[in-house]
């Protein structure tokens, strides 16, 4: 049976160009900067969040953790949403492995932290308390139906990290998908931005791989934290090669998977007993709530969906997920409605 695999955009493969590519990549030694193909990724990601320098990192995991080692120090604080990938998903690395304490506030709705909040949040100076050191953002926001923030929000973050010290984060894993949903240069969501984490192996689909940009002297640092983590590699290149496509060739596609994601938030929001508004669904994550009463449990719902061939996962005791992303047409969508419409029916 074919498996329309919703579960994430992480599940896809590369493409053959990029498989091309890696079997043909230039290499050389990473740790020396020898190689090639890495040298030339890191300056072509530089180049387009408008960065100075950029590293190549093993995932978007160690990318964010990379970050916040090379900001803070241990016993700093960060000041991130209660929503964020790095708070929830990253298994609490900030603290157990760098030392840093969070400072949670709630998400907006739209992904966005309230900044009078964050103002709040930043100590004053007393040695009873952390020093605050780091605001973290995330964008597009995963857990907030990967919603994406504008350039005016980001640019008034940025200001108010300044006037307080503090830098600046984004935890960009999908800043593609919010540049091509606002139509916007990914430079100009990043301009006051001290440090952006993003994926290749997600929807541009490289199969590993994130970057870090920022400054020299942030590069420099990162380096030094990469290797401490053991995210030294050495002939990068072959993975790096497909890094490139993944800019070069993958990011305008992206769109599709919004509209995608766009049909199928509003083809299930016509079924009685799941609660989703699709005007909140702007790029490619769809989250919806399901009603167990009306139609089943979530863990049940998941399970008869996967037997009709269609994957998607459980994020709460009722909240459900489905991304849209390169593998995934337009006819995948309308079977995972008739699927999914089976299953309620049933
Ligand atoms: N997100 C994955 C899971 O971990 C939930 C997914 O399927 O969405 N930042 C954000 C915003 C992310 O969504 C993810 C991955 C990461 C960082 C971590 O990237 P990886 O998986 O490369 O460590």
């Amino acid at each position: 049976m074919k498996k329309i695999d919703l579960r994430s955009d992480t599940v896809t493969l590369p493409t053959r160009g990029m498989r091309e590519a890696m079997a043909n990549a230039e290499v050389g030694d990473d740790v020396f900067g020898e190689d090639p193909t890495v040298n030339r990724l890191e300056t072509l990601a530089a180049e387009m969040t408008g960065k100075e320098k950029a590293l190549f990192v093993a995932s978007g995991t160690m990318a964010n953790l990379i970050c916040q080692m090379s900001h803070c120090t241990r016993g700093d604080e960060m000041i991130l949403g209660d929503q964020s990938h790095i708070f929830i998903y990253e298994q609490g690395g900030s603290a157990a492995i760098g030392g840093i304490h969070s400072r949670t506030l709630a998400n907006q709705k739209d992904g966005t932290l309230d900044l009078n909040e964050v103002e709040s949040a930043i100590r004053g100076d007393n040695i009873h308390f952390p020093r605050s050191r780091l605001l973290v953002l995330e964008n597009t926001h995963n857990r907030c139906n990967g919603s994406p923030l504008d350039p005016d929000y980001m640019a008034a973050a940025s200001r108010l990290a300044k006037n307080h010290g503090l830098f600046l984060h984004v935890d960009g894993a999908r800043i593609f998908n919010a540049a091509v949903c606002l139509r916007t240069g990914v430079k100009d969501l990043l301009k006051g931005v001290d440090s952006i984490s993003f994926c290749l192996s997600k929807g541009l689909s490289a199969p590993v791989g994130s970057m870090v940009c920022g400054s020299s002297d942030f590069i420099q640092q990162a380096r030094r934290v990469r290797k401490v983590l053991g995210g030294g590699m050495r002939q990068a290149g072959i993975l790096a090669a497909a890094g490139i496509i993944a800019l070069t060739q993958m990011v305008d596609r992206l769109e599709e998977d919004h509209e995608h994601a766009r049909i199928f938030a509003e083809g299930i929001a016509e079924f009685d007993g799941i609660i989703i508004n699709p005007d909140d669904i702007q790029t490619n994550i769809v989250f919806f709530d399901i009603d167990p009463i009306k139609i089943l449990p979530a863990e049940a719902f998941v399970r008869k969906l996967e037997e009709k061939g269609v994957r998607i996962i459980q994020l709460g005791p009722c909240r459900l997920r489905a991304v849209t992303h390169r593998m995934i047409d337009r006819s995948d969508i309308d079977e995972a409605l008739t699927a999914i419409k089976k299953v309620i029916e049933s």
